[in-house]
C-alpha cells in the first residue's frame, strides 16, 4: 500500500500532512533490508521508531532488552537504530548506532547507577526567566554542566524579558556571553527572540530544561500550538492503552526538528561526575591553571594556595560562577558518601 493511502486510512489522516502514522508494517514491499530509524520513545519491550515518513512500533531484540536494572540503557529516545522486518507486520530493532551525546542522571536506589535518558541530542536549551521566578545562575550552571558533560551544545534562553524593562538581567547575560555561550532573550508576550529560538528548535533534537514557571510550555506552544497533544495521541496508540506518561519522548516538530521531553529530570542535578571532569565544564576555572594549586589534589573549595580562589579574589572569575561550582562539588561529595 502506498504511503499516501495509508495516510488517508489512518485515524490521524485529517491532521497536517507532516503528521506521521503509527504503522506496524514495512514501508516497501520485497526483501526486508534493514532500514535506519530514530527512536521516539521506549516503553517496556517496545519502541516507537521514525523510519522515513512512518512511525513504526518495533520490538527490541533479546540482547537489547534492558535487564533487571536499566543501567545499560540499551535503547533510549533519540537513538539511531537499524530496524528490519521479522515476520508479517513485525519490526525489530537490530542495532543501535553509536551515540554522539547523551542526557544522563544517576538513578537513585541502594546502588545508584548511571541512567541515560536520551541520546543524540543536539541542543540543550536552558530556559530561565528574567523575573518571576527570580533569575537563578545556580540553575544555569548546573544545566551547563549537564550539557557539557553529555557533549550537548548548550544555549541559554532568558525568557520573560518583557518583565525586565530596565534590563537588570543584563550582567548575567553579559557574563555568559563573555564565557562564550550563546544567550538569547525572549518573550512570549512581545515575541522577542521567538524566531531565534524557533530556528534552533527546528535544526535538530533539542531538550528544553528550566525551573518551574519560567515559560517552557508557553514557548513551545508558541512555536507549535498543541505540540504535546499531537504526540500524546501518537503515544496512546503506541502504548496500546497502557499509561506510561513518564517515558522520555521526542516530540516531532512540523517543518523539522524534535523536542525532547524528560519527565524524570525535574530537579536538574549533575551527578556521577568526577571532580576533574567538573572543572572542565567551567572554562574560566580551567583557564586559572588549577594544576598549579599548592596541593596536587586541591578541591578548590577550602585549601590554601589555590589558584582558582586567588582568581576569584582578583575578580578574574565571577563570584556567582565559583559559588555555583562549589555547590556542585558539595553535591557530588554528598553523593559519593551516600553510595560508599
Ligand atoms: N510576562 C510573561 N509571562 C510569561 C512569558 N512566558 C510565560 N509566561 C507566563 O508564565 C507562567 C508560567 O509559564 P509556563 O509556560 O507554564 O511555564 P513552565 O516553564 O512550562 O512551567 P512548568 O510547567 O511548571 O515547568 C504562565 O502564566 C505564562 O503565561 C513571557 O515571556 N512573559
Ligand atoms: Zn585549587
Amino acid at each position: 500500500m502506498a504511503t499516501n493511502e495509508r495516510r488517508r486510512n489512518s485515524p490521524l489522516s485529517d491532521g497536517p500532512s507532516t503528521r506521521p502514522n503509527v504503522w506496524h508494517g514495512v514501508s516497501n514491499q520485497g526483501p526486508s533490508l534493514a532500514q535506519r530509524g530514530r527512536i521516539l520513545r521506549v516503553s517496556g519491550q517496545h519502541a516507537l521508531a521514525r523510519v522515513g515518513d512512518d512511525d513504526l512500533r518495533c520490538e527490541l531484540r533479546g540482547r537489547l532488552k534492558a535487564g533487571r536494572r536499566a543501567s545499560t540503557s540499551p535503547v533510549v529516545a533519540g537513538d539511531w537504530v537499524e530496524v528490519s522486518q521479522a515476520g508479517e507486520g513485525k519490526m525489530v530493532i537490530e542495532t543501535v548506532l553509536p551515540r554522539t551525546s547523551r542526557i544522563a542522571r544517576v538513578a537513585s536506589g541502594p546502588r545508584p547507577f548511571d541512567q541515560i535518558l536520551a541520546a543524540n541530542v543536539d541542543h540543550f536549551v536552558v530556559v530561565v526567566a528574567a523575573r518571576q521566578p527570580a533569575l537563578s545562575t545556580g540553575f544555569i550552571d548546573r544545566a551547563l554542566v549537564m550539557a557539557i558533560s553529555g557533549e550537548i551544545r548548550p544555549l541559554i534562553c532568558i525568557n520573560k524579558i518583557d518583565l525586565d524593562p530596565y534590563r537588570s538581567s543584563q550582567p548575567v547575560i553579559e557574563l555568559y556571553r563573555q564565557l562564550g555561550y550563546e544567550v538569547i532573550t525572549s518573550s512570549v508576550k512581545t515575541e522577542e527572540g521567538i524566531d531565534d529560538l524557533e530556528r534552533i528548535l527546528r535544526s535538530g533534537v533539542c531538550a528544553l530544561v528550566g525551573p518551574s514557571g519560567v515559560g517552557k510550555s508557553s514557548l513551545l506552544n508558541h512555536v507549535q500550538p498543541g505540540l504535546r497533544l499531537a504526540t500524546q495521541e501518537l503515544m496512546r496508540q503506541h502504548d496500546r492503552g497502557r499509561h506510561t506518561t513518564t517515558a522520555v519522548q521526542l516530540h516531532p516538530l512540523m517543518g523539522g526538528g524534535f523536542v525532547v521531553d524528560t519527565p524524570g529530570l525535574k530537579q536538574l542535578q549533575p551527578s556521577g561526575i568526577e571532580a576533574h571532569e567538573l572543572i572542565e565544564c567551567f572554562p574560566e576555572l580551567l583557564a586559572a591553571d588549577p594544576q598549579s594549586c599548592q596541593f596536587r589534589n586541591c578541591t578548590h573549595v577550602h585549601e590554601p594556595g589555590c589558584q582558582i580562589r586567588q582568581a576569584v579574589d582578583e575578580g578574574k572569575i565571577a563570584a556567582s560562577r565559583y559559588e555555583g561550582f562549589v555547590r556542585i562539588v558539595e553535591t557530588l561529595q554528598g553523593e559519593r558518601q551516600e553510595s560508599s
